[in-house]
């Protein structure tokens, strides 16, 4: 395919795509070099413009966080329901490989979305503030791995298919993402989320008019998480930089040092070799979900603000922005990036961009 053959160049030109890495300086090494555009991505658009939050993490924004990053208000973590359910699948394994793959509940509830401004490389779009989540939902304990977009889809876009499938998709388009979701929807006779046309790497896909906004909650079928949807789960009741632990000032550094929090967390460039690795080989979370932090960053179902505000929000689904917002760092990102309240962008394809599946219970 034409952009394959696009990255391959660029990837030649650079000495390796490992090194890929997003544009705004926060997040990357200082000797990463930014791909550039592999095709017109749907929701794509000049890249670097819009390519990153706001850089800013000496600053810390302007308004002041809520609280004092306690626990979170609804209980214990591990309530949510069983854990484990494979929709019929004999092999309960982390690392299923068959769609839709291994699942647990998330339950509702209100936590403390953002970071403190005392927590090291924090980003000015991590403002602390309440979030309540009216519903549970279910999350996928995986990303989403080649074998299982390969047998819905009949297409591997991944850059590193060499990886094998086990190892997650990535190279995906937002569009090509919740396509994925829909097909999900549709072998099981649910309504879809999304409205999409064409097919294949050049599928273009919104969201359903009848789900828009703050109704996508209300989608009876598969879907990208929300940007809240997503940190709740990470958290998995934590209130630390990583769900391991605190943040260590050396994970500032551009140098890409490797350090306990991190290495039990997941797959970034200070452990990775800077390359793809298969999915659930790093501890789970308390939720049981793996690699929320690090191998490839996930795709969420809304779009980016950059903004989040101290005010207590209901079921935040949002903004009007261009891109939507990517999650939980990468192999070939800095740690950092893998931490619960850190937010993104991106609008094109990428070797270490892909997604993991949620649906509204
Ligand atoms: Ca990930």
């Amino acid at each position: 395919m034409a952009y394959k053959m696009l990255m391959l160049v660029a990837c030649i030109a650079i000495s390796g795509c490992a090194r890929l890495t997003e544009t705004h300086s926060s997040n990357t090494r200082s000797d990463a070099t930014k791909d550039g555009p592999v095709d017109g991505a749907a929701d794509g658009a000049a890249d670097g413009a819009a390519d990153g939050p706001a850089d800013g993490a000496a600053d810390g924004p302007a308004d002041g966080p809520v609280g004092d990053g306690g626990p979170v208000a609804d209980g214990p973590v591990g309530d949510g329901g069983p854990v484990g359910d494979t929709r019929g699948l004999d092999m309960p394994l982390p690392n299923d490989t068959q769609a839709p793959g291994v699942w647990v509940t998330i339950p509702r509830g209100t936590f403390t979305m953002g970071s403190p401004l005392s927590e090291p490389c924090r980003l000015a779009n991590e403002d602390q503030h309440q979030v309540t989540l009216t519903h549970e939902f279910e999350m996928q304990t995986t990303e989403v791995t080649q074998t299982q977009f390969l047998a819905l889809m009949g297409y591997n876009p991944s850059f590193s298919s060499s990886c094998g499938g086990t190892c997650p998709v990535e190279n995906v388009t937002w569009d090509e993402a919740v396509a994925y979701t829909n097909a999900l929807s549709a072998r099981e006779e649910l309504v879809e989320c999304y409205t999409c046309t064409g097919s294949g790497d050049t599928v273009s896909c919104e969201e359903a008019a009848t789900f828009s906004g703050q109704q996508i909650y209300s989608c009876p079928g598969y879907r990208l998480p929300t940007d809240a949807e997503w940190e709740r789960a990470y958290r998995g009741g934590t209130q630390t930089a990583y769900y391991t632990g605190a943040n260590d000032e050396d994970s500032c550094s551009t140098a890409c040092p490797s350090f306990s929090q991190a290495d039990e967390t997941g797959w970034y460039c200070g452990n990775s070799g800077e390359k793809l690795h298969p999915v659930g080989e790093k501890s789970p979370n308390a939720f049981g979900l793996f690699d929320m932090g690090g191998n490839i960053e996930e795709r969420c179902h809304d779009r980016y603000t950059a903004s989040l505000g101290s005010s207590a929000v209901i079921d935040p689904a949002g903004s009007d922005g261009t891109f939507h917002v990517l999650r939980g760092g990468a192999f070939a990102l800095l740690a950092h990036s893998m931490c619960a309240a850190h937010r993104t962008q991106q609008g094109y394809r990428r070797s270490y961009i892909g997604f993991r599946c949620a649906r509204t219970r």
